[in-house]
């Protein structure tokens, strides 16, 4: 063997270009071949802590960028990753596989505006009293600052395509409007306006329409629209367009870039291409169980159902495969920017978070949309993938409070100490830790309460119970047909359940605020 072969295979073994310059100017002074293999040894020892070493500091030296994509109106039960091998959504799996997912995630209250409001401000609904279609502002005061605020006045250039505080799809998707905004939160906002329901295509109204004679409406009805076209056409692939763009150019300086994509929320649109997997004679709808409304209250039925929407099944279908459809589109949209994201080279330095702001009925009990704090509509899809950190699935209950403190702690920013999540962090080492006991989420104003372990869903209409009460065990009723509320063998489990309750309107009252919350 003579030294050019020598030489070669070195290079060969070792590969980066500075490591081979050392090795060639060592080499005259070495004599021997095992001289040159020890020397090599003990480079490849020292090269391989320092280059893993390298890799773990660049999070903490730098400051990690945060992309934050939210869908609007996504039940986890429509994420192919989650339980629904009927729905398809490759990209979304593709990322929970690289983060950590997690199975039990709770929208504090599922209506955009609210869930939104608290999980950009860090406080429960019934801290704020933010119930409305507003951006959550209006009752923390100037000086909080939202979660992407914190991160902007920390060096960060943070923006915002389309929803993440309320904006009211589809009308302000179809005029363009910054909707219901915190102006604050951003140094920069760009909206995604779309056609929505005036979408060239086949289109087809499938609630209230009982002889499907009426034509195509807007507002908050099930419209579906196989549209003409490409993605570009609508506001999902206009905002991840603005996304790729922002990233690009802003790829050298730390970032926290908000993205929401307003599908699957009604008018279910998207290019044709995305119906075709979903045939509507194809979907399977949850059974119809008779009785099923007898042992709810009143304010247990939602406030659109098959009923009061006069939907045949044929129509039912229809609403399933148009979402599902909206999904798929929306899936592909987180696609095109997650692969951005990679070819830049930012993924190794950029957290990523995917979610939705609540859920959606899509038939269960015959109930659609939202509102319900039943579990299709309360549970949501939650993604969290840090750079160095394993894939893995977390049972832990989460809440969509608590991304505010998990984000601010994987930054190195300090929050303020009033934030009511808890941060998540520990469970992106651990997924086996547990932050919380259980959920707890509110709706119709912050009048009806939900507490969610892992044995009971216990749902309490009015402060004092007085419009009633739901009780289902998890374990073996998880569609959530039988009420146990008002059986005895449960009384203690209710009396738990409702003591539990008061302790935590009462803990979350106790707040930096200084509302008044009256005599309760
Ligand atoms: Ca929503």
């Amino acid at each position: 063997m003579d030294c050019r072969q020598i030489k070669a295979e070195v290079i060969e073994v070792i590969g980066p270009r500075e490591l081979m310059n050392i090795v060639i100017l060592s080499f005259d002074k070495l004599v021997t071949m095992r001289k040159l293999l020890l020397c090599l040894l003990m480079m490849c020892f020292f090269y391989g802590p320092a280059q893993k070493g390298k890799l773990g500091n660049k999070i903490k030296n730098n400051k990690p960028n945060v992309l934050f994509i939210i869908a609007d109106d996504l039940t986890a039960t429509a994420i192919s990753s989650y339980e629904n091998q009927a729905s398809n959504t490759p990209n979304i799996d593709q990322l929970a596989a690289k983060g950590t997912r997690y199975t039990r995630a709770y929208s504090q209250y599922p209506v955009c505006g609210p869930s939104r409001a608290s999980l950009m401000f860090g406080y429960y609904p019934n801290a704020t009293n933010t119930y409305g279609y507003v951006s959550g502002r209006e009752n923390v005061g100037p000086s909080r600052k939202s979660l992407s605020q914190l991160f902007k006045d920390n060096g960060y250039y943070t923006a915002r395509v389309s929803k993440i505080y309320h904006m009211g799809v589809p009308i302000d998707i179809e005029t363009g409007s910054n909707g219901q905004d915190d102006e604050a939160s951003w140094t920069e906002r760009f909206n995604s306006k779309g056609p929505e329901w005036t979408a060239e295509g086949e289109a087809e109204l499938v609630q209230n329409n009982p002889y499907g004679l009426k034509p195509r409406k807007g507002g908050n009805v099930m419209t579906i629209v196989k549209a003409d076209g490409d993605d570009l056409v609508h506001s999902d692939g206009k905002t991840a367009e603005k996304a790729i763009e922002l990233i690009k150019k802003h790829k050298n300086n730390p970032f926290f870039l908000a993205v929401g994509l307003v599908r699957p929320h009604v008018p279910f649109v998207a290019p044709r291409r995305y119906f075709e997997p979903y045939p509507h004679e194809q979907i399977v709808l949850p059974p119809k169980v008779e009785n099923d409304w007898d042992d709810i209250p009143a304010r247990g039925i939602n406030y659109v159902t098959s009923v009061n929407g006069e939907m045949s099944e044929e129509q039912e279908k229809k609403a399933v495969a148009g979402y599902y459809a909206s999904v798929s589109y929306m899936d592909a949209q987180v696609g095109k920017i997650l692969k951005t994201l990679k070819e830049e080279g930012l993924d190794e330095n950029t957290i990523v978070v995917f979610t939705s702001d609540h859920g959606f009925h899509l038939g269960e009990h015959r109930f659609w949309m939202k509102v319900s704090l039943h579990e299709e509509s309360v549970r949501v899809p939650l993604v969290i993938k840090v750079p160095g950190k394993a894939p893995a699935v977390c049972n832990s209950f989460s809440e969509l409070l608590d991304l505010y403190p998990t984000l601010a702690e994987l930054a190195g920013i300090k929050a303020s100490e009033h934030l009511q999540g808890k941060s998540l962090v520990k469970t992106l080492d651990n997924p086996k830790a547990n932050v919380r006991d259980y959920a707890f989420s509110v709706s119709q104003g912050g009048k009806t309460f939900l507490l969610r372990n892992h044995k009971w869903a216990y749902i309490q209409y009015d402060e004092d119970a007085g419009a009633g009460m739901e009780l289902f065990d998890m374990e073996n009723d998880a569609k959530q047909y039988n009420n146990l509320a008002h059986n005895p063998k449960y009384a203690v489990i209710v009396e738990e359940m409702q003591k539990t309750l008061r302790e935590k309107l009462k803990e979350l009252r106790t707040n930096d605020l200084g509302i008044q919350y009256g005599s309760k």
